[in-house]
């Protein structure tokens, strides 16, 4: 899989975990599951990411097998089904080499391949990974989230996992960074990574945004996770404005058409 952009993608997001906190368990029948990448892709979904692990506030962690049992199967049902790109959510090596055998193309790491061999495994497989900023673990990540200089302190330690991931082979352009909205970050915090996204475009690699009807949003409009649509999309547009290069989100056909409003008022030109 190449990661050229010529426009930015949209992301589709499948979760195949009992404990998901916007679809958790709807969709963990394996029927149900390609029903809704079919949607997905109906919709325009550029990319399927694929996830079996929770992340959610407080969520518990989950084995290797466990997550391999979720997630492997339907990687190769997507596959053989579907010619779309697959991403695969996971921070465990042997979820990566089992779902990247079964036909994932890409691979999205919330802990940004430093736990245990996935460093290693992601230099192997030789797919593109994108790399996102948590502080702390999803099970107290919220509890009282610190930085000196928030945009500063992601940029620095994505900056550092760019590096690290270079010196163990990845070459640059297989690369993406993620700020990570939501993953130990009080509402100030994600308000102002939102506001000087633009800045991470100095890192150099293509940026992945995913803020699809997370706790921030609900946040501010005051409102429950499935009524999360519009401020979800307000989000998506200031994003796109500032050059985030991939979106993962829930509600694709909506995203399409705001990308869509975006990518047409970027490329406007005087004309006589
Ligand atoms: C993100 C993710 C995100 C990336 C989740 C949810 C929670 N991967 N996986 N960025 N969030 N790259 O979907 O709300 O923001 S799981």
């Amino acid at each position: 899989m190449c990661l050229a952009f010529d426009r930015p993608m949209v992301m589709g997001i499948l979760n195949v975990t009992p404990d998901s906190f916007s679809d958790g368990g709807r969709f963990n029948t394996l029927q149900r599951a390609l029903q809704r990448v079919e949607q997905m892709v109906n919709e325009g979904a550029d990319i399927i990411d694929i996830g079996g692990e929770s992340t959610r506030p407080g969520a518990q962690p989950v084995s290797e097998a466990e997550e391999i049992e979720r997630v492997a199967p339907l990687v190769e049902a997507v596959r053989s089904r579907f010619d779309i790109p697959i991403s695969v959510d996971s921070s465990k090596a042997g979820v990566m080499r089992a779902a990247v055998a079964v036909g994932a193309d890409m691979l999205n790491d919330v802990r940004a391949l430093q736990e245990g061999a996935a460093l290693q495994a992601a230099a192997e497989l030789d797919v593109p990974v994108c790399l996102m900023h948590m502080q702390g673990e999803p099970r107290t990540m919220q509890a009282d989230p610190v930085y000196t200089d928030v945009v500063a302190d992601v940029m620095a330690f994505l900056s550092g996992r760019v590096q690290a991931c270079m010196a163990a082979g990845i070459a640059r352009d297989k690369l993406l960074i993620d700020p990570g909205f939501g993953f130990g970050k009080k509402l100030s915090h994600n308000l102002l990574l939102l506001k000087e996204l633009h800045r991470f475009k100095t890192l150099d690699v293509p940026i992945m945004v995913g803020i699809s009807r997370k706790g921030m949003i609900g946040a501010i409009v005051d409102k429950p996770v499935e009524r999360r649509l519009y401020g979800s999309l307000a989000a998506v547009a200031l994003a796109l404005w500032q050059g985030a290069d991939i979106l993962r989100v829930h509600d694709v056909a909506a995203t399409v058409d705001v990308l869509k409003v975006c990518q047409a008022v970027k490329q406007a030109s005087a004309q006589n």
